[in-house]
């Protein structure tokens, strides 16, 4: 049988089910997802992609780009989405990288990109944010009927990139098995049925609003409201209409201060899910005391998709991120050797199962030091398994910021940094943030007093870093403290500057 993703979830779709409805009343129902799917990937035949080549997006979410990530896979190529934030530098290390021969972007962004896409022999074609555009004229005119491409599971449906704590950002290979085996886990774990309607405020060009949100809803017939983007006061306006929430921990703390947030308001919603970064016990307190409901943390990774969740019956411990997914291994270890530690013990999370993404793009060297000789991968994240089985995840052996559920990885930043005239050297560091969880500080060295300054950094950065990643505040220091081997000492910087964003009592 086909194991494309496409075919696993349409074969036996009832086709009128509604399948997104959008902030503005435009609905498409799986039917539709099906001819719309049918015309953009005759679009693709038509631009001369075949099984295999990549097509790299980087769009405004809309139905239309959702239906189109869907036409890739069923037309057998890699979808490789791109966060809207990253700057033409930033896309144009991806696009070098991963060779695509299509890339989708928002008009505005198509006259800088053209000659980055023609480099590797790409076009560009343009989605805008009410999904028009030239892609979408190319599909106008095109059959709905489209074969949908035979794929073996383990072929590539995604590739998406992640950075790195040491040099560049590396594309995670996803198949097809690793998507859907995913999804109906979280099906079976979170228990969707088709009556279940999602309220979708994530982005679509990471796996928690591309997969986690949107492959579950597609594996249980369920519908969603599409939201373009986070907004505390759209989301309560269309509760009411949802039964389930999936968002990072920044989605929390901003409804807790919606005076809307009731008992009452919330008293129909079945789930609220938490993930992408660490959800503070009192937020989750918070949350409950204001609804009466738990809300469910669970635990993913670009190169993993998710591996642990809270219970759906039993306890949903705060501060925990629950138990494996059906299907997944996960196991402390000593990061040093790899070898299990006992229960109770805090290691490197390991993580094994058909979850698991096939490698790094054109990096065989990286996927090999990132995987143990029994096949578990290594996370990098610090974790500890309760006597319950319970997985709490404690720290990061990686050096990683996550500010509003975005990664930073301050290697990227620093070199950019050091990169400037006047700077000797730079750390970069994240301190406790009351709405984003982690928030960007650069602390930086000058090459002599007054060489450099904050507003200088700022400016320089702004054209060559996404928005998210550039430092909300820049301290000038005359030395970084190190140790004895000469290393900066960042968990003093993290310690002098812990307040820094400390909303006054
Ligand atoms: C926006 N800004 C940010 C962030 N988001 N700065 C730092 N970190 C951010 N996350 C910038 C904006 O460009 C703007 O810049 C300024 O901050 C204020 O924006 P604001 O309106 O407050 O923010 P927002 O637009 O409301 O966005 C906050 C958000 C959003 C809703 C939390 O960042 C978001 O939707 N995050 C979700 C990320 C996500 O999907 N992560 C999943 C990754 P200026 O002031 O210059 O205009 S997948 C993953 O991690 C794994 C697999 C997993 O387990 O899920
Ligand atoms: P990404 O590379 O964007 O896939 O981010 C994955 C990282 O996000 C993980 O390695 C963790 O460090 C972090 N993460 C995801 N979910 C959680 C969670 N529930 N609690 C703490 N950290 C999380």
């Amino acid at each position: 049988m086909n194991e494309n993703l496409f075919d696993r979830v349409f074969r036996d779709a009832d086709l009128s089910r509604l399948f997104i409805e959008t902030v503005d009343g435009r609905k498409f129902t799986y039917g539709d997802a099906v001819a719309l799917s049918g015309k953009y990937a005759n679009a693709l035949r038509a631009k001369g992609v075949v099984p295999g080549d990549r097509v790299a997006v980087q769009t405004e979410k809309t139905p239309e780009i959702l239906i189109f990530y869907l036409a890739c896979v069923r037309a057998g190529a890699v979808y490789l989405p791109l966060n809207t934030a990253y700057t033409l530098n930033e896309l144009a290390y991806f696009i070098g990288d991963a060779e695509p021969k299509l890339v989708v972007a928002d008009p505005e962004k198509r006259a800088g990109l053209a000659e980055i896409a023609a480099r590797v022999g790409a076009t560009v074609e343009t989605m805008d944010a009410a999904g028009k555009g030239s892609l979408a004229d190319l599909a106008a005119g095109q059959k709905e009927d489209f074969a949908t491409v035979e794929r073996q599971g383990s072929d590539l449906a995604a590739i998406l990139y992640t950075s790195g704590t040491t040099g560049r950002s590396k594309g995670a290979m996803l198949t097809h098995d690793n998507l859907a085996s995913n999804a109906l886990a979280l099906v079976e774990t979170w228990r969707f049925t088709g009556k279940d309607v999602l309220l979708h405020a994530l982005p679509i060009y990471h796996t928690h609003g591309l997969f986690v949100a949107t492959n579950t809803v597609l594996f249980s017939g369920a519908s969603m409201i599409f939201l373009p983007k986070f907004d505390a006061d759209t989301v309560m306006r269309l509760l009411p209409r949802a039964t389930v929430l999936m968002g990072v921990p920044t989605f929390y703390t901003r409804l807790v201060k919606h005076p809307g947030l009731t008992r009452q308001a919330t008293a129909h919603m079945r789930l609220f899910v938490s993930g992408s970064a660490p959800l503070l016990a009192e937020t989750h307190r918070e949350f409950e005391d204001l609804t009466g409901q738990a809300i469910l943390e669970r635990y993913g990774m670009t190169e993993t998709n998710m591996n642990t969740s809270n219970p759906y019956d039993g306890d949903r411990v705060a501060g925990t991120v629950g138990f494996p997914l059906p299907g997944v291994s996960v196991r402390v270890a000593n990061p040093d050797d790899g070898k299990e530690l006992p229960q109770g013990e805090i290691g490197v999370l390991e993580v094994k199962g058909p979850n698991v993404f096939s490698g790094y793009w054109r990096m065989p060297e990286k996927t090999a030091a990132e995987f143990r000789a029994d096949g578990f991968f290594i996370t990098g994240d610090l974790g500890v398994i309760d006597e319950r089985g319970y997985v709490s995840i404690v720290g990061r052996s990686k050096d990683l910021i996550i500010c509003g559920g975005f990664n930073v990885y301050p290697k990227e930043i620093e070199s950019e940094i050091d990169g400037l005239p006047g700077v000797d050297e730079s750390a970069v560091i994240g301190v406790s943030h009351p709405d984003l969880g982690e928030g960007v500080v650069a602390v930086v060295v000058a090459k002599a007093p007054g060489a450099t300054s904050e507003p200088a950094i700022l400016d320089a950065l702004k054209d060559r870093l996404a928005r998210f990643k550039v430092p909300r505040h820049v301290a000038i220091v005359d030395d970084l403290p190190r140790n004895t081997m000469g290393k900066v000492q960042k968990n003093l910087l993290r310690d002098q500057f812990k307040d820094l964003f400390k909303v006054p009592a």
